[in-house]
């Protein structure tokens, strides 16, 4: 039997963090597709239940299209079981005045199980944590060792519990109680780990990156258990219509706008990313203090290529103090006053160096 196990949708995020209030409309309506793109992807696949590990929406005011698009893949996706647990961003009223569709599984306060099979061999079991529960749901997580089992939960991993943190998930005190696999949901990032000598624990990660935190690939897990033997494998397949990069450039050296541009040119090119991609140029090293840098002009020369670019200055300067050893005039006087000064660390130094030196020859333009 085939399951899909995604999370942290967050569909109906508002997407301005970057983007333009147009651009932020194409990527909410880009989440909508993605989810009904992962449905597709199931019913094509022969997929029999979609495992959605919390936060499938992000705000507790949804839209009236994010509901109906999730709804309307339900209902028309019979063949396929939706078990849903809700996450810290779900609204307790998501489905309020809604007919809830035979094919639609949830989960409360209290461990729920459902039987995923005709065979009855493979259970999933949910909690949805609160304030009241998450100290005693490890104690009251009683699963059947003969069966295979799902676990549905939506928190942070930690190894020990953490008191008076409701998300808080010790995998530590769900060892031995015989889970297969556990699907979690709020770390956006895709991730494995070992329960104990039988189960695994996997954060699937969000579908789509928003934002520049949630860099890389994004897609669901792809379960295939074998209910008879009770075994099964797991494949992460990348669904998201977008990706965000952050890219590194050393600017070490360079002189000038055009010198940093080449840089940045290699650097994506040597790349490749896709031109749907959002992209996060940094530029770090550290350059000289009459370093000409344009910054809104690399952008704007980048911009184009991509859905979004933007260019992020974390370089320093460099001071080249012997150039100024010997020299006699204003600008020499001043690089040496500053350096002699002991209270103000070496980087300041530079940054309140180059400003005086900026300054120095702006005057001397006039
Ligand atoms: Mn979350």
């Amino acid at each position: 039997m085939k399951i899909i196990h995604c999370a942290d949708l967050h569909l109906d995020s508002k997407m301005t963090a970057n983007l333009t209030n147009e651009k932020a409309k194409i990527r909410k309506a880009e989440l909508l597709n993605t989810f009904k793109n992962m449905v597709k992807f199931a019913s094509k696949n022969d997929v029999k239940a979609i495992i959605i590990a919390g936060d499938l929406y992000d705000t507790k005011n949804i839209s009236a299209t994010a509901k109906n698009t999730v709804i309307g893949e339900i209902v028309r996706h019979t063949e396929i079981d939706f078990y849903y647990l809700r996450g810290n961003h779900d609204s307790e009223s998501l489905f309020e005045g809604v007919e809830i569709p035979a094919n639609l599984k949830l989960f409360n306060e209290n461990w729920i199980s459902y039987e995923a099979d005709n065979k009855k061999n493979i259970i999933i079991t949910g909690i949805e944590l609160t304030a009241e529960n998450h100290n005693s749901f490890y104690d009251t997580l009683i699963l059947a060792h003969d069966k295979f089992n799902i676990v549905v939960l939506h928190g942070q991993e930690s190894l020990h519990k953490v008191k008076n943190d409701t998300w808080n998930i010790s995998i530590r005190e769900l060892k031995n109680k015989g889970i297969d696999y556990m699907a979690l949901g709020h770390i956006h990032e895709y991730k494995q780990g070992t329960i104990d000598s039988r189960g695994r624990y996997c954060y699937c990660g969000c579908l789509e990156g928003r934002g520049f935190d949630e860099c890389g690939e994004h897609g669901f897990v792809l379960l295939d258990i074998d209910e008879e033997n009770k075994t099964f494998k797991t494949q992460f397949v990348p669904m998201a219509y977008r990706n965000l990069y952050t890219v590194k450039v050393d600017i070490s050296d360079c002189m000038n706008t055009s010198d940093i541009s080449d840089r940045i040119g290699n650097c994506l090119d040597g790349a490749s990313y896709d031109e749907k991609s959002l992209i996060k140029i940094v530029l770090t090293g550290y350059t000289d203090i009459e370093c000409e840098k344009n910054i809104e002009l690399l952008e704007k020369e980048y911009e184009n290529e991509y859905f979004f670019l933007k260019v992020s200055d974390e370089s320093g300067f460099r001071v080249n103090y012997e150039e100024f050893q010997l020299d006699e005039s204003l600008k020499g006087e001043f690089v040496r006053n500053v350096m002699s000064e002991n209270t103000i660390s070496e980087e300041d130094k530079a940054e309140i160096i180059r400003y005086g030196i900026q300054f120095l020859m702006g005057a001397k333009d006039n």
